[in-house]
């Protein structure tokens, strides 16, 4: 009996797990352009699985609000996520990283 609930458990934790793991997986990057008439931010970013890219690179985003470009500036070490919002790689959250 004891080894079924201790079984139960550990199913129930490797279902929850990848949940947890995903919601607090923010990307590492650097800030390294702004553009705020167009909404868009230019970061130095480290590896991205959900998008296949291992390696880091420097890409441009679409900003989900142009407002959240106001709370950084180019040369800031940022948190951030991110997601591909119709065909295009678009930051759905930013935030400095301490
Ligand atoms: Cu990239």
């Amino acid at each position: 009996m004891k080894t079924k609930t201790a079984l139960v458990s550990i199913v129930v934790a490797a279902l929850l797990l990848p949940r947890a793991v995903l919601a607090q997986a923010l990307i590492d990057g650097q800030v390294t352009k702004i553009d705020g008439s167009a909404g868009k931010i230019t970061i130095k970013h480290g590896p991205i699985k959900k998008f296949d890219m291992d390696d880091g690179m420097t890409m441009v985003f679409r900003a989900q609000d142009p407002a959240m470009l106001k709370a950084v500036k180019a040369g800031d070490k940022i948190k951030f996520d991110a997601d591909k919002i119709n065909g295009q790689f678009t930051v759905t959250k930013i935030e400095k990283a301490k």
